[in-house]
């Protein structure tokens, strides 16, 4: 099969009073180690300057061992911003921004700048996407949290319930289709969030649903335990959800209603972890998964019979490389496309541990799991570089992988894949938008 992409990575990120343990090279040994080729990191403006910021990420991204490319996250508004995105799209090789609606006080933005951001997005053949939480009102769960004395991981499941992951989606997407653009809604972790998605595709809008694997294979009992680190690696935001969430986005997967998987890889140790302790808003937010995401999905997904092997490529990697312009050179095996490969034995069966995983993390979320169909080869740009459990990397040798434009979104693909077509229908044309185009 095409390697795996993941769509939705934080390595070398600094957040929440800490920096991921995990930078390009060993968030990208472990994801070549579990069969993905390619992912899309989130750059991070620095004081809100995204040139900086794209510097910053280019001297982190050295010692790459696989291919990358880069979304920039837009943490405030004004005309610098607005300027700079379009040096990013044109010069740098960006062609994706993602806008925060939670995360009051650092990363949160208004509907009016969110509004601006979404049209730049547009006058640019960017794609904009989402982190959908409504954060004024997960401000007010957690201020009532810690007034309860509710100070501990299961106060941050609390706090943020599915209603406000659903409220923010539902805006967001009625927001882009009032500007008429494309959207993208990252790690939709809630039944609620998904049926948002579901109504706007079924009513003709271009929305895209990312579930991350957390989300899809987890469930929030976990947030529960008794001891603070067991419960606190656990905690990401949107939070992982009461069991029944994630059965439900399984089948809007298997149903097309979302359409490509991630994992918001974004892993802290135990030591980072313990800064939350008495205070859950300090925890830093973030899983693992870069490793275990292809394993976790053919064994949830394919062997369980609710998706084929080819929607299984489709989910973990061409529909990911269609998204953001680079099919066919990612995402196809194909004349012509990087030599991105990987084998996957549908009868030998992994286990997942933190004793052999090859994150640098101390622990796993998914710790203990076994399930059947590993990937036993990875070949990365025409290299064997995963073979008999072992790695052969060399840091330096990923590329960066620009991502162009869309010339008008999705245009393109629709002309050259009528398949496509039937997934991400025609926008439906309503006089109440800004255009009529
Ligand atoms: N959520 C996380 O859990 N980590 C990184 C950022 C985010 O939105
Ligand atoms: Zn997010
Ligand atoms: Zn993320």
């Amino acid at each position: 099969m095409p390697g795996g992409i993941d769509p939705h990575t934080h390595l070398a990120m600094e957040f929440m009073g800490a920096e991921t343990i995990d930078d390009f090279f060993s968030g990208q040994a472990a994801a070549l180690a579990g069969g993905t080729t390619m992912h899309i990191d989130f750059v991070i403006p620095v004081n809100g300057s995204l040139s900086a910021g794209y510097k910053a990420y280019v001297v982190k991204a050295k010692r790459s061992v696989m291919d990358y490319g880069f979304h920039m996250a837009i943490t405030k508004w004004d005309e610098t911003v607005s300027r700079e995105m379009e040096v990013m799209v044109k010069d740098k090789g960006i062609n994706s921004f993602k806008f925060f609606l939670a995360y009051k006080g650092s990363f949160m933005i208004n509907d009016e700048f969110l509004l601006e951001g979404f049209k730049k997005c547009k006058s640019l053949g960017a794609l904009p996407m989402v982190h959908a939480e409504n954060g004024d009102a997960v401000y007010e769960g957690q201020k009532r949290m810690i007034e309860l004395g509710i100070t501990g991981p299961e106060g941050h499941a609390l706090s943020r319930p599915p209603v406000l992951e659903g409220e923010a989606t539902g805006r967001a997407i009625r927001l882009a289709g009032f500007v008429n653009t494309p959207l993208y809604v990252v790690h939709v972790m809630s039944i609620d969030a998904m049926e948002e998605v579901a109504k706007a595709r079924k009513a003709g809008q271009k929305v895209i649903g990312e579930p991350v694997v957390s989300g899809l294979v987890l469930n929030d009992t976990v947030l529960w335990d008794p001891d603070f680190q067991t419960a606190a690696k656990f905690v990401m935001s949107p939070p992982i959800r009461a069991p029944g969430h994630g059965k439900a986005l399984q089948a809007a997967l298997s149903a097309g209603v979302l359409q490509v998987v991630g994992t918001d890889h974004c892993t802290f140790n135990t030591t980072q972890k313990a800064l939350g302790i008495g205070d859950f808003r300090k925890i830093p937010n973030g899983v693992n998964g870069l490793e275990e995401r292809m394993h976790l999905i053919w064994d949830t997904m394919v062997a369980s019979g609710q998706i084929s092997v080819m929607d299984f490529v489709r989910v973990t990697s061409t529909e990911c490389a269609r998204f953001f312009n680079i099919y066919p050179r990612k995402g196809a095996i194909l004349v012509g496309s990087d030599a991105d490969i990987i084998i996957l034995n549908p009868n030998s069966s992994f286990e997942i541990s933190s004793k052999t995983h090859h994150s640098r993390t101390d622990t796993n979320v998914y710790e203990g799991r076994r399930g059947k169909g590993k990937v036993e080869v990875t070949i990365a740009g025409g290299k064997i570089v995963w073979e008999n459990d072992k790695l052969k990397v060399i840091p330096g040798s990923g590329k960066y992988i620009e991502m162009p434009p869309f010339n008008y979104l999705f245009d393109g693909i629709e002309k050259a894949d009528t398949n496509y077509l039937s997934s991400l229908r025609a926008p439906v044309i309503r006089s109440t938008r800004i255009d009529a185009n």
